[in-house]
């Protein structure tokens, strides 16, 4: 059997990734359940949770000297920018500099294991406005969120340069679908709308807050579309080193896709508006010639997933 770590692995995207993969091989969860939920992982013999903070040293290296992981996925960390803005210090604690402990900890515990990938963010590309995003666009993090998540991929990608710790990163977009925590005022705004859409086919007077004119855009891209992304980066010997754009290429404003939902769901989403967010970048989306010369076809546009998020959710 192969054996995984998943840090972060009872959030959104890592209680996927774990659920698809203890199918066939046993993986170690790693999550504080500070967004994650436990309930967002199957029961099954061949997955174990342990509850703690990648901050904690003694229980890092108790999981890492203990066990032989095959591969890590990194995927713990504070998602939330604004946040980061409030409590620099705090967050920068988890996203960089729990980071470059469990990289130590990998040099000393972990010499066979095949990846690290770490996952890092569209956010490091800033307001700098040439669209699309590749990879080797200038890079302008703004926020505390975007300078960790900058500073902690390199450190990610020079491990394999100077130590040759096989090491990859991905830069992810819009990530969306089931399992996505709408309950901070930081979720992911499908998430948020998701919520919206369920309250009023129950019934209840609500309504959905639209900061800005609904003119942004952003690449959302579908969860099952990103596990095969990390399947691809953690698997290929192309992708060591290197990080990798995670999108699907194509953007959608938010009035479109509010629209779109409205149209599947026959409903008419009541919209208030308000000034748009401090930070707010206008427009975003991902060029993923790099990760498509690794085999990677997303398979569902912003339309064909979000059909499949409302039916998982019972909406329609
Ligand atoms: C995403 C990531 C963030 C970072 C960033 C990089 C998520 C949840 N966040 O932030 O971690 O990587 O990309 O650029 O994926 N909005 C509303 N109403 C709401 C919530 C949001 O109008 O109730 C707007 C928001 O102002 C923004 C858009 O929807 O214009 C998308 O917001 P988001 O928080 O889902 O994602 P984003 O792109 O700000």
């Amino acid at each position: 059997m192969i054996n995984y770590l998943i840090t972060g692995g009872a959030g959104f995207i890592g209680s996927t990734l774990a659920n698809h993969l203890s199918k066939e091989n046993k993986v170690i969860v790693l999550d504080d359940l500070s967004m994650g939920k436990k309930e967002n992982l199957v029961v099954n013999l061949n997955l174990e949770f342990i509850e703690g903070s990648v901050t904690d040293k003694d229980l890092m290296t108790e999981v890492l000297s203990n066990n032989k992981f095959d591969y890590i996925f990194h995927l713990a960390a504070i998602a939330s920018v604004a946040d980061s803005v409030e409590r620099p210090v705090e967050t920068h604690q988890i996203n960089f500099e729990s980071v470059l402990m469990m990289l130590e900890l990998i040099r000393k515990y972990q010499k066979d294991l095949k990846r690290l990938v770490f996952s890092s963010s569209a956010a490091v590309y800033g307001d700098e406005p040439t669209l699309p995003k590749h990879e080797d666009s200038v890079i302008r993090p703004l926020t505390p969120y975007a300078v960790d998540k900058f500073a902690a991929e390199q450190y990610v990608l020079d491990y394999n340069h100077l130590y040759g710790i096989n090491t990859s990163a991905v830069r992810f977009f819009n990530v969306y679908g089931p399992n996505q925590n709408p309950e901070s005022p930081y979720s992911g705004v499908i998430s948020i709308l998701v919520d919206r859409y369920k309250k009023i086919q129950k019934g209840e007077d609500t309504h959905f807050t639209l900061f800005g004119d609904g003119s942004q855009s952003r690449d959302f891209v579908f969860i099952e579309d990103v596990i095969q992304a990390l399947l691809l980066v953690a698997s290929k010997d192309e992708a060591l080193g290197r990080q990798f754009n995670v999108g699907t290429g194509n953007a959608i404003t938010l009035n479109e896709l509010i629209e779109v939902i409205d149209e599947t769901l026959n409903i008419n989403l009541s919209v208030k508006h308000e000034s748009e967010r401090d930070g707010d970048i206008k427009d975003s989306v991902a060029d993923i010639s790099r990760l498509k010369k690794l085999g990677y076809k997303p398979n569902f546009s912003v339309q064909e997933g979000m059909k499949k998020y409302l039916a998982s959710e019972e909406l329609f």
